[in-house]
């Protein structure tokens, strides 16, 4: 049997360069870098298993099926107003009433951006949509080839909810690719999420549906961003009763602890049995990580390419964060690797 994983990028992943980030008020060093793709690039073109492609889709339509397209339009005017502007985009006031509306550009900020860590930059629209669209061409591969496939985005997805970018996320590239799934056909896709943080995104997107089983395993809300969604608790409303399942993790989790966790994660999935997975694929949980807080290892992630590939179900694996950018392009290879094994 051949074997080997597409790998598909866009050329727009290196156009933008958020400056800084806002954080509790403070200027801080931005961690969603360019440096990320490059480091992984270099480690697949490295990679003898891997075969690289440049995704030629265009993600509009796609983004579209998933976001609002006020919101769609506003990441494009706000990217527009940046390249006037010659500043990034940052909000300032949020809504604070539930029937709020957002009716000039200082309420916008704030409706359609949830933190100060997601600034808006010329670049930013088109790059949003050229991700979406190495998503949508995995699932694309996914269903004609039925192999393994590795989506290499960025800006990342998990955090971007229906109509609201954070968490460096602008459009949620793996809800896109599980939506495009099941509009061609498919009626039950999972999206497995190991990210170090909560996927408030995809959460909310399929939260009210039972044709999308969300599964989370993350650092607990208590300590780490998002903050305000990933307990254990959210099950998922109406329809998506039952749905939707969060595994919330202490500081420092490590291989093993997590493996325990995993174990029933998978299980869940198992019992599901999905057409196919979509793998929001975040390499921040490594111990030397600068924001995630748990304590993986880079072989480890070899194991969870294992049991996820033991699933004997057709994975899409979608980038979403991981900011230790020396050891990205290994924390990846090693899982590509455990998907192959
Ligand atoms: N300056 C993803 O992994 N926290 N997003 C920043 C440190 C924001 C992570 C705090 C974390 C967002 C895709
Ligand atoms: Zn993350």
């Amino acid at each position: 049997m051949q074997k080997e994983i597409p790998v598909i990028y866009t050329p727009a992943s290196f156009s933008y360069n958020p400056p800084y980030e806002l954080f509790n008020g403070k200027v801080d060093t931005a961690s969603e870098t360019i440096e990320r793709v490059r480091m992984i690039l270099t480690a697949v073109a490295h990679a003898d298993f891997t075969d690289i492609r440049i995704s030629k889709v265009n993600g509009l339509p796609y983004v579209l099926n998933v976001h609002d397209s006020e919101y769609v339009d506003y990441i494009k005017r706000a990217s527009d107003e940046s390249k006037q502007e010659k500043s990034p985009i940052f909000p300032s006031v949020h809504p604070y009433v539930d029937f709020g509306r957002a009716s000039n550009h200082v309420a916008e900020r704030g409706q359609y951006v949830f933190d100060t860590y997601t600034p808006i930059l010329p670049e930013t629209y088109n790059a949003t949509v050229a991700a979406a669209a190495c998503a949508v061409e995995g699932a694309k591969v996914l269903m004609k080839e039925k192999k393994p496939v590795y989506a290499l985005t960025r800006p990342p997805g998990h955090h971007a909810e229906k109509a609201k970018a954070g968490g460096y996320c602008y459009a949620n590239n793996a809800a896109i690719a599980a939506q495009f799934l099941l509009d061609s056909g498919a009626k039950k896709v999972c999206v497995f999420d190991f990210d170090v943080h909560h996927g408030n995104g995809t959460q909310d997107i399929f939260y009210e549906r039972a044709d999308v089983l969300v599964v989370n395993i993350h650092a607990a809300p208590e300590y780490k961003f998002p903050y305000f969604t990933g307990y254990a608790d959210e099950h998922g409303v109406n329809e998506g009763e039952g749905s939707n399942y969060n595994f919330p993790l202490n500081l420092k989790t490590g291989d093993e602890a997590y493996d325990l966790t995993l174990n029933k994660a998978l299980a869940v999935i198992k019992k599901y049995k999905p057409e196919y997975l979509i793998a929001s694929a975040g390499f921040d949980a490594h111990y030397t990580d600068p924001i995630g807080g748990l304590s993986l290892t880079t072989p480890y992630y070899r194991r969870i390419g294992n049991k996820i590939g033991e699933l004997g179900v057709p994975v899409l694996s979608v980038q979403e964060g991981g900011y230790a950018t020396e050891v990205l392009g290994q924390n990846v290879i090693s899982y590509l690797q455990g998907i192959l094994d």
